[in-house]
């Protein structure tokens, strides 16, 4: 964040300004395949150091200045044998939405956009870290605990994280993706650095506004649908699978009592005759919704739209869906906002001078949002276990 105070208008109409501006000039990919910074590749088999069962391969760039690190493709493998399956086609952070409780609203990426990507160091790595492309990208293996478990048998999970650091003045960002050996990813977005000047004990808002291209084997044939859980007061359970936002461009709401997900379907199956999908599931707190001028696109959790470069900017989406195109059997964007509520308190550290004035002194520590992108009928079975 800026340590200057803006006042909400302003902010807004800034933001305007710029969202305008952001895909006018078409950021994102088309712009990305004509960039000079290319994309790094990285295959992992899975177990690591073991004998390998599934495969990430994985594309991505670092930014910078920008949107800072882009996953650029990523294909998935379920057996040795078996044939690269794609996955994503592009997923960013479009922007990152700090609205205060007082009224100052922040975009940290859009309105922002020339801020740097930090140069990480060991320290930064940790034990199991490799620093890539110049430092700007941490490359780290990570145990992720009991995977399955029966008695005597047990299987652990891994997965291998790829993550940069956005330094948006007092405030640094965490831009983290996880690939784990069973085919599900996550986004996640650390939120981390100084409470801002003159807001130190302010509630606020750091909200992933994330953009995931997900193509999911043949781009051009995928399906969005909205799966809930049903149980109404004296009626059967059901579990309602339908088309999202009936095939039409638009959003859609994160229900507590429903476990709400969107399921991404292609036109392949698994030898069990399934289609093969994919679920994004929501990583969530609690929901905000917020009434600015320019704050429509909070209005819904969950967004599909058809896949455009030209349409990039989060902000801008409740325009993009007027268009009231077909999102079935099509190249589909998913759209999430992943939400993180920051109440300041003692322990961010000290922000109350001697004086009894309010000062920045104080860390905040790292509050985490975000995703999962799980997948769902794409083995014919989990080949992970003893
Ligand atoms: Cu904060």
């Amino acid at each position: 964040m800026k340590p200057q105070r803006l006042s909400a208008a302003l902010s807004v109409a800034l933001a305007i300004i710029l969202a305008y501006h952001a895909d006018a000039h078409g950021r994102g990919g088309k712009q990305e395949k004509n960039n000079s910074a290319k994309s790094e590749e990285i295959v992992i088999d899975f177990p690591v150091g073991g004998k390998m069962q599934t495969a990430w391969k994985v594309q991505y760039i670092a930014h910078n200045p920008g949107a800072g690190l882009v996953i650029t493709g990523a294909w998935f493998k379920t057996s040795p044998a078996a044939q690269w399956l794609k996955v994503v086609e592009n997923i960013r952070l479009s922007e990152i939405f700090v609205p205060y409780n007082n009224g100052t609203r922040i975009y940290d990426i859009g309105a922002q956009a020339d801020y740097s990507l930090l140069k990480h160091t060991k320290e930064d790595a940790g034990l199991n870290g490799k620093l890539l492309q110049d430092g700007r990208v941490v490359q780290e293996f990570r145990d992720t605990g009991v995977m399955w478990k029966y008695y005597d048998k047990v299987r652990r999970g891994q997965e291998m994280v790829l993550w940069s650091t956005l330094g948006a003045s007092n405030y640094n960002y965490i831009m983290e993706y996880a690939f784990r050996g069973d085919g599900s990813l996550t986004g996640r977005l650390g939120s981390t650095g100084k409470n801002y000047g003159n807001h130190e004990t302010t509630g606020h808002m750091h909200h992933g506004c994330w953009r995931i291209d997900i193509d999911l084997d043949d781009p051009e044939h995928n399906t969005a649908h909205l799966v809930r859980r049903l149980e109404p007061k004296g009626g059967k359970v059901e579990d309602v699978v339908e088309p999202f936002n009936k095939g039409i461009e638009g959003g859609a709401k994160w229900v507590a009592e429903e476990f709400t997900r969107v399921r991404v379907t292609s036109k392949k199956t698994n030898s069990a005759n399934k289609l093969i999908g994919y679920e994004l599931h929501a990583l969530r707190p609690g929901t905000p919704r917020h009434w600015g001028g320019q704050e429509k696109f909070t209005q819904f959790d969950f967004w599909v739209t058809p896949q455009q470069w030209d349409e990039t900017y989060y902000v801008n989406l409740p325009k993009f869906v007027e268009q009231k195109r077909s999102i079935k059997d099509a190249n589909i964007v998913l759209w999430y906002m992943s939400p993180a509520y920051h109440l300041p308190r003692d322990e961010d550290g000290i922000f109350i001078n001697p004086q009894g004035k309010a000062q920045v002194r104080g860390v905040a520590h790292v509050t985490w949002c975000g995703f999962e992108l799980r997948p769902r009928n794409v083995f014919d079975k989990t080949p992970l276990y003893p």
